[in-house]
């Protein structure tokens, strides 16, 4: 006997009758078994022990060379029928994903030991906690979810019955032909094969933290949102929290860790984080919108974070972190990234361990020839960042005021607007843009829609997730104002123009003073945009003219936007809210009017 529970005792006899593992272990969350699960690791080769004395706790793990982002194209939403999948998922009748997948479960783990892992999203015991069991035949799993989320026998007294999400990940022989991640919403049940990635098989994330929680969250009446949430305190001690959407290695962790510009320190701005990538939203009975961060640990993209970019990243990363596909300083035994601060290790070992020399590199080979993988990442404890705000553990979580939803894109966004309402703002979420990254396999670069920063984690029909939101925002009486933000506009060399990263909170300082009813705006026909002196430029080094253009709304590229986007709602089907249809007519009038009736 397993467990006191009945219901996942059965559960994981059924799995272990099919995977046949030689042992089946609870992972009971204490520190003498995962020390012991650590040590195993680095004997069979799955972890890299650091230098202890450098980064102590920490572990350095090398996925398989095709196996190091997630896979939209097998990932599935097994619903009754197709059309609540919607158009976008992929979709596999429930029963014949069943069948197809259990053919290659069946014995996956002979030889091997089934970890059973009780988990729980949020504070075990509290209003809005979700709980999960994961059964895998992964350490690298085991000490990822150790960190990822609060783990152990706790957790198991909290579940009643079936009240839980049932996960099964098998490694089985990491196939990427055979590769499957399926959702079963009706059963709240995921099933992971054939994958060892973060995104793929820590499945308290990606699968129950958005796709699975986004469709109990629209029976609920609750969201699931690919959000980080910040606390800025201002110089008078009060403290405002934000939420932001972007897309997968679009920024969310970056400016979830902001350090403020010294000009703002100095007056007492401080910036402090309770979540990068997963927020939980709900209506509070004072009609504002309330947002808990679920998780218990970041699971960061590591190239690019280095002392200018991310000091409090850095921190969080220097102790109990695994590390995935980040290059190995043979002589020192600690890590290395692409946009470290340290110049290339001397003796480098790559992510694929082979020895690297930097004339190796080859960009338009990016992830083939660059030291550490551009998807690779960290997995840290939230309690080392230096900046966790206290509020990350009230179990009501905190009121938000202002929702920014951004994209990365070299052309068309301004570095900042701010919508007209809700539903305006539910309309430019539903909009987002944004060019494709490393975090999913496939073309890097391409713009692609990207509503909500959610299309690869909405558990249903995107139409409905829209009229979902527009719900939503009908019963709060205080809602969070709604912004978009591009940090990645380029000039006509390709460079970025705008700074990002800590200069990021001279936007911040005009999104909250436009909350407070404060800040200038000008009236544009995408929506507010601030007035050229209206972000604080003072001590940047821009050139003249950076600004404007930084804030400029180019109606013909609006306009061909506008006709993207109409066939993308034509795309997803009639389920498209008449609401967002008509914010899109009202934009297309709007920017046709300012073209002075040249384009209509
Ligand atoms: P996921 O974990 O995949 O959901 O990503 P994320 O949204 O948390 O992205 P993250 O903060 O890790 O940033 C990803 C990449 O964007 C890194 O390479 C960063 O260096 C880069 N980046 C983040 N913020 C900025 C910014 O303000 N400007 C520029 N130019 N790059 C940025
Ligand atoms: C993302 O891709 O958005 C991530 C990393 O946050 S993963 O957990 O792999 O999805
Ligand atoms: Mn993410």
């Amino acid at each position: 006997m397993i467990t006191r529970n009945a219901r996942i005792n059965e559960w994981i006899d059924e799995c272990a009758k099919l995977t046949c593992p030689d042992s089946v272990v609870l992972i009971d969350g204490s520190d003498a078994q995962r020390d012991a699960l650590r040590a195993e690791a680095c004997s069979t080769g799955e972890l890299l022990k650091l230098n202890q004395d450098l980064l102590p706790g920490c572990y350095l793990h090398r996925s398989a060379v095709n196996d190091v982002a997630r896979v939209e194209d097998r990932t599935f939403i097994c619903t009754r029928t197709k059309a609540e999948a919607g158009k976008i998922n992929n979709w596999m009748d429930p029963d014949e994903c069943r069948a197809r997948l259990t053919r290659l479960f069946r014995g996956s783990m002979k030889g091997r030991t089934m970890y059973v892992i009780p988990y729980s999203m949020g504070i075990p015991g509290s209003r809005f906690a979700k709980y999960g069991v994961e059964l895998t035949d992964s350490i690298y799993v085991v000490l990822s979810m150790l960190i990822m989320t609060r783990v152990g026998t706790q957790v198991l007294d909290c579940i009643e019955g079936d009240g839980f999400t049932k996960g099964l990940h098998s490694k089985a022989d990491l196939d990427e032909n055979e590769r499957y991640i399926a959702h079963f919403p009706e059963t709240n049940t995921i099933w992971s094969v054939n994958s060892g990635y973060g995104g793929n098989v820590l499945l308290s994330k990606k699968c129950l933290g958005l796709r699975l929680a986004s469709y109990l969250g629209r029976t609920e009446g609750w969201m699931a949102e690919h959000m980080l949430i910040l606390e800025v305190e201002a110089p008078d001690g009060h403290k405002t929290y934000v939420c932001a959407a972007f897309p997968s290695s679009c920024g969310k962790t970056n400016l979830a860790m902001l350090i403020p510009p010294e000009k703002y320190r100095k007056l007492g701005y401080k910036v402090r984080t309770l979540g990068d990538d997963i927020s939980w939203l709900r209506v509070g009975g004072d009609g504002r919108l309330w947002a808990i961060n679920p998780e218990h640990g970041f699971f960061g993209v590591a190239p690019g974070t280095g002392s200018r970019s991310n000091p409090n990243a850095l921190a969080t990363v220097d102790r109990e972190t695994i590390f995935t596909n980040v290059c190995l300083d043979a002589d020192k035994g600690t890590v290395w990234w692409e946009g470290h601060d340290d110049p290339p290790p001397v003796h480098a070992v790559d992510w694929k361990g082979r020895p690297w020399t930097p004339d190796m590199y080859d960009k338009r080979d990016k992830a083939g020839t660059s030291a550490a993988h551009p998807n690779s990442r960290f997995t840290a404890p939230i309690e080392n960042c230096p900046s966790l705000s206290p509020a990350y553990f009230e179990p009501e979580g905190v009121p938000i005021s202002a929702i920014i939803f951004g994209g990365r894109r070299a052309h068309t966004a301004p570095l900042v607007y701010q919508t007209y309402g809700w539903r305006h703002g539910t309309f430019a979420g539903s909009a987002i843009a944004s060019e494709t990254t490393a975090a999913t396999t496939g073309a890097v670069g391409v713009v692609r829609r990207d509503p909500m920063a959610m299309r690869p984690f909405v558990g249903y029909d995107m139409g409905l997730y829209w009229q979902h939101w527009l719900d939503i925002g009908r019963r709060l009486s205080n809602p969070p104002k709604i912004f978009h933000v591009n940090w990645f506009r380029t000039d006509a060399e390709g460079r970025f123009m705008w700074p990002g990263y800590g200069e990021n909170m001279r936007v911040l300082e005009w999104i909250l003073a436009r909350c407070e009813g404060k800040g200038d705006a000008v009236s544009t026909p995408i929506g507010l945009v601030p007035p050229e002196d209206g972000i604080d430029a003072s001590g940047l080094d821009l050139a003249p003219g950076t600004m404007k253009e930084l804030l400029s709304v180019d109606t013909a590229a609006w306009l061909r936007d506008c006709a993207d986007l109409r066939d993308f709602y034509s795309f997803i089907g009639n389920t498209v809210p008449d609401e967002l249809c008509r914010e899109l007519d009202g934009l297309e009038r709007r920017l046709h009017a300012a073209a002075g009736g040249k384009d209509s």
